[in-house]
């Protein structure tokens, strides 16, 4: 069995910042499962479905990257996938308390699978799922920040909402 790793998250939707650490996980594990779960505090704008597809959809020419939706704990979905490692980008010392939080949870539930964070790529430092929503919505121009797939999904959403 080789190396395997979950990169979990919202994805609502992909931004070129997850990208960036979905690439380079796929470089330093054999397999790399992208997992869309819920997180409780966020109410997403696309479907669970929505999101996988666009993941799907960026990450085609990645071979080593399966992508899946689970809907109950992730560390219940990485035992299943006999990961050895949960993969988290970082970006600032506002996402240390939080991530600090679910990794000393997850290893409450399970101390066999370790949590690693890749550093963001500095050119994506600021850039959120959120942060991408909120310029979307005002029309700002997006296209360094997200695939194009992912630009074109985000202006029907928001041209669907409005009409
Ligand atoms: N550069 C680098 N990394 C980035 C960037 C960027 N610009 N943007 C985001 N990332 C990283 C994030 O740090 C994160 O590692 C990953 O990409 C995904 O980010 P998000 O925002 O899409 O995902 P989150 O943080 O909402 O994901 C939270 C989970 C869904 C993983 C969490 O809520 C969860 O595990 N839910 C399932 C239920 C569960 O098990 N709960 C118990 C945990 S205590």
């Amino acid at each position: 069995m080789g190396s395997i790793s979950v990169c979990p998250g919202s994805f609502d939707p992909i931004t070129f910042g997850h990208l960036d650490i979905i690439k380079r996980g796929a470089k330093v594990f054999d397999q790399v499962y992208i997992c869309v779960l819920n997180n409780s505090s966020k109410n997403p704008l696309f479907t669970v479905e929505e999101r996988c597809e666009l993941i799907r959809e960026v990450t085609h020419n990645i071979p080593n990257v399966v992508v899946e939706s689970y809907q109950g704990l992730l560390i219940d979905y990485a035992r299943d996938k006999q990961a050895q490692a949960i993969l988290r980008g970082l970006r600032a010392v506002s996402d240390f308390e939080y991530e600090m939080q679910i990794t000393s949870m997850n290893r409450v539930l399970d101390d066999n699978i370790e949590t690693l964070f890749m550093m963001t790529n500095n050119q994506y430092s600021f850039l959120s799922s959120s942060i991408v929503k909120e310029v979307a919505k005002y029309k700002g121009d997006i296209s360094d920040l997200v695939p194009s797939v992912v630009e074109k999904a985000l202006k029907n959403k928001f041209n669907n909402e409005v009409n």
